[in-house]
């Protein structure tokens, strides 16, 4: 009875390793620092297939010193933008960084970033999962 409990125990883990993951991300770059700034964003969605809502309360890279959790917003009518303590994601459903909305803010790279490049960042969630995601660096769009 015991050998059969724990068989069925290791096909349940099996189950779970082998089903999409909960957390995953798409869509992910970091703009090239523009000449002699230290600051750039990064962006992605992030999709979150479980069945419970997950909070994103930090992210850092070994490439900057520091990774912010930002959010754009329009005061009198001048985009600002300010850190966020956390990012909900809801069950089933996904968030996207992107311009002009919520973003990271990524400081002082530690060495000429080229493009194509893959930025390790570590996401850190309130559950205490953690996500490993490679951002590609692009280039800066021209205004
Ligand atoms: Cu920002």
């Amino acid at each position: 009875m015991r050998l059969l409990i724990s068989a069925l125990m290791l096909f349940a883990l099996h189950t779970v390793a082998a089903s999409t993951p909960a957390l995953s991300v798409d869509h992910g770059q970091v703009r090239q620092p523009m000449p002699g700034r230290t600051v750039t964003a990064g962006y992605f969605s992030l999709h979150n297939a479980s069945a419970d809502a997950v909070q994103l309360v930090s992210a850092s890279s070994p490439l900057f010193a520091r990774v912010e959790l930002h959010q754009h917003s329009h005061k009198d009518g001048m985009m600002r933008m300010e850190q966020v303590g956390r990012i909900d994601i809801a069950a089933h459903s996904s968030v996207t960084l992107e311009p002009g909305g919520l973003h990271l803010m990524l400081f002082e790279p530690a060495a000429g970033l080229s493009i194509g490049q893959s930025v390790p960042v570590l996401l850190q969630f309130a559950n205490g999962q953690q996500l490993e995601i490679l951002l590609p660096v692009v280039a800066m769009p021209k205004r």
